[in-house]
């Protein structure tokens, strides 16, 4: 698949996306709708509809496209991945965290609403994924459902995102260097566990055969490393105009990453090896000519620059 071809596609998805989303939280509610207190709305929407990629739900999209499913229900479990997703983005903002001030080029949730709103958009956020997903909308069957639901609980808690982000801020206290497989760990948990999260969900829409199922779930778990080692280079490598956001934090605040561990050029190398570990799983699903765009995505992953 050409370079073209596959940002047409990744457009495609985050408009697919944006306007789901923008369905999901409307400033003005209906006479048949609850209604929520404006304010927060209001900083839910710029926190979700503030751009960004939308890897997470390219991935459920075009794994369940892989696999034959084109409606809506990827669409819309991509919409509740990228809840999470904000409000991850929106806690780890506040002071009590990274403390940073920008956020995709413009000021982070709780500069633009306060901290109080903002930790509450996040909340509300989260919430919204669950609800997303527990709708038939989203798929009818009960059982995927619950799975989905199951799978993103799992994903996003303490053995996930959450535990991630505690296992970091613990990290940064280190005086020792950080052990390559502690870091290894920490991300596949702090970030990883969402993109393989994601990939599970197109995996379980498109009725993945169990042959199917364990190579794309290889593959989700290589693309999720593959991003954060990414992540962690731009970060060293420090161009915050393209990144949108404070670059050479990670160096300053003795953060666990594979560039402290391995160096720059050692980093480059594992991503390399990722991507091709993740693209070899995509090969083993049997997908036939459908693999392409999942290929593409894992070179995407390595070659982005913001
Ligand atoms: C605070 C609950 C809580 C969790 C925090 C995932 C996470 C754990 C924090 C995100 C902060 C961060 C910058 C992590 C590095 C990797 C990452 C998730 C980068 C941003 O993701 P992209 O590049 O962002 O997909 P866009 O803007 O494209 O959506």
């Amino acid at each position: 698949m050409d370079e073209s071809a596959f940002a047409a596609r990744l457009v495609e998805t985050a408009i697919g996306v944006e306007r789901e989303l923008d369905r999901l939280l409307p400033l003005e509610s209906k006479p048949d709708e609850p209604s929520g207190p404006s304010r927060l709305i209001k900083a839910m929407r710029y926190a979700v509809l503030g751009g960004g990629k939308r890897l997470r739900p390219f991935l459920t999209v075009e794994t369940a496209r892989a696999l034959g499913r084109v409606d809506e229900g990827p669409v819309r479990a991509g919409a509740a991945s990228e809840c999470v997703h904000a409000y991850s983005l929106i806690h780890d903002d506040l002071p009590a965290m990274d403390d940073d001030d920008l956020r995709r080029g413009r000021p982070s949730t709780h500069r633009a609403f306060g901290e109080a709103t903002a930790i509450l958009a996040g909340d509300a956020l989260q919430s919204l994924a669950f609800e997303i997903l527990a709708d038939p909308k989203t798929d009818p069957r009960p059982a995927i459902r619950a799975a989905l639901c199951g799978g993103l609980a799992r994903a996003i808690g303490f053995a996930g995102m959450v535990g991630g982000q505690a296992l970091d801020i613990e990290a940064e206290k280190a005086t020792a260097p950080h052990p390559i497989g502690e870091i290894a760990r920490l991300q596949a948990m702090k970030t990883g566990a969402l993109l393989c999260f994601s990939v599970e969900a197109g995996s379980r829409l498109g009725g993945a055969s169990p042959a199917a199922s364990a190579p794309l779930e290889a593959f989700g778990r290589a693309v999720g490393a593959a991003f954060q080692i990414a992540d962690d280079i731009l970060d060293a490598e420090g161009d915050a105009a393209a990144l949108g956001k404070r670059a050479g934090k990670d160096a300053a605040r003795n953060k666990a990453t594979l560039v402290e561990a391995l160096g720059l050029d050692g980093a480059r190398r594992e991503l390399a090896r990722l991507v091709e570990e993740a693209k070899t799983a995509a090969e083993r699903a049997e997908l036939g000519g459908a693999k392409d765009v999942l290929l593409a995505t894992a070179e995407f992953v390595a070659a982005r620059r913001s």
